[in-house]
C-alpha cells in the first residue's frame, strides 16, 4: 500500500522510518511512504503557506491553495483516486478497528496540519476522513500520521517475525479484548524483587492460566467496559468467570 504524506516538516519522518521492527516494511515498500511539502507548491518569493485568520484571533491558518495544489500532485502521482485523511483534533479518535481497515487498504493521502487550523474550504472540498489521536493538544498532525503509519506497518505480514500471528492476536482488541499481562526477563532477582512463581514453573498450562488471570484482573480494575464487552461477545470461559469472581 502507499501513503502520500503532506507535511511542512518532511524531515521528521526519516528517523522514524529508519528504526525498529517496522523499518523493513518501509524499506521494502510493503508500506510505501512518499513525502510532499506544501511549501514547494506555494507562490511567490516568500512561498507563503499560512496567513492571518479572517475575523481575527490568535495564530495563523494554513492557506487552501498550496495544500490543494500539493494534493493534486500527490493524487496525480498515485494515478488513481484515494482517500484524503486530515489529522485533526476534531476527528474521530483512532482505534484498532480503523487501523485494521487502513492496513488492508490501498493506502491514502495523509494531510498533516500545523498552526491554529486549515482553511475550511480545503477541508470541505478535498478531505474525506478526519482522524484524531485523542483528547489532548499537539502542535501538528505529524505525530498522529506517524502513529497511523506505525500501527499499519506492524500489521503487515512478516513485520513482527515468527510469532507475528500470535502477537497480533493477543494485542488485537477485536479478538479477545483484554489488556496485556505483566512481563519479566532476566535476572530472576532484581533489586530484591523476584518473578511470579508460575512463570518459573516450566508448566505451560499453569503459565497460560496465570497470564490469563492477570489479564482478567488488570482489565477488570482498569477497563471494566472491556470486561463487559468480552462477556457480551461470549469471549469469557467458565474458568475466566471463576477467576474474575475470586478477584472482585
Ligand atoms: C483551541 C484551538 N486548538 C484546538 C485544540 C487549535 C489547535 C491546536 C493544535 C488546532 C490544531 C492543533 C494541532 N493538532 C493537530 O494537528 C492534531 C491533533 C491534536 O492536537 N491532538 C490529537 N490528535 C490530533 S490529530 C492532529
Amino acid at each position: 500500500m502507499r501513503f502520500d504524506v503532506l507535511t511542512l516538516f518532511p524531515e521528521l519522518f526519516a528517523p522514524f522510518m529508519a528504526s525498529g521492527v517496522t523499518r523493513r516494511a518501509y524499506e521494502s515498500k510493503q508500506v510505501e511512504v512518499v513525502l510532499w511539502n506544501p511549501r514547494d507548491f506555494a507562490q511567490g518569493n516568500y512561498k507563503r503557506v499560512d496567513d492571518r485568520p479572517f475575523g481575527g484571533g490568535p495564530g495563523m491558518v494554513m492557506m487552501a491553495e498550496p495544500l490543494s495544489t500539493c494534493l493534486d500532485a500527490a493524487l496525480a502521482a498515485r494515478g488513481s483516486p484515494a482517500p484524503v485523511v486530515l489529522f485533526s483534533p476534531i476527528g474521530e479518535s483512532l482505534r484498532h478497528e480503523a487501523v485494521e481497515r487502513w492496513s488492508a487498504s490501498e493506502g491514502a493521502v495523509l494531510v498533516c496540519g500545523r498552526y491554529e487550523g486549515i482553511d475550511q474550504r480545503f477541508i470541505d472540498t478535498r478531505v474525506t476522513h478526519q482522524i484524531s489521536l485523542g483528547d489532548f493538544v499537539l502542535s501538528g498532525g505529524e505525530i498522529p500520521a506517524m502513529a497511523l503509519l506505525d500501527a499499519v506497518a506492524r500489521l503487515q505480514p512478516g513485520v513482527l517475525g515468527d510469532e507475528a500471528s500470535h502477537v497480533q492476536d493477543s494485542f488485537n482488541p477485536s479478538l479477545d479484548g483484554l489488556l496485556d499481562c505483566p512481563h519479566y526477563t532476566r535476572p530472576e532477582q532484581w533489586n530484591g524483587q523476584g518473578v511470579p512463581a508460575p512463570l518459573l514453573s516450566g508448566h505451560h498450562v499453569q503459565i497460560e492460566r496465570w497470564r490469563r488471570d492477570q489479564r482478567l484482573a488488570i482489565t477488570a480494575a482498569r477497563r471494566p467496559d472491556l470486561i463487559a464487552a468480552a462477556r457480551a461477545a461470549g469471549r469469557l470461559s467458565k474458568a475466566d468467570e471463576t477467576a474474575l469472581k475470586k478477584k472482585l
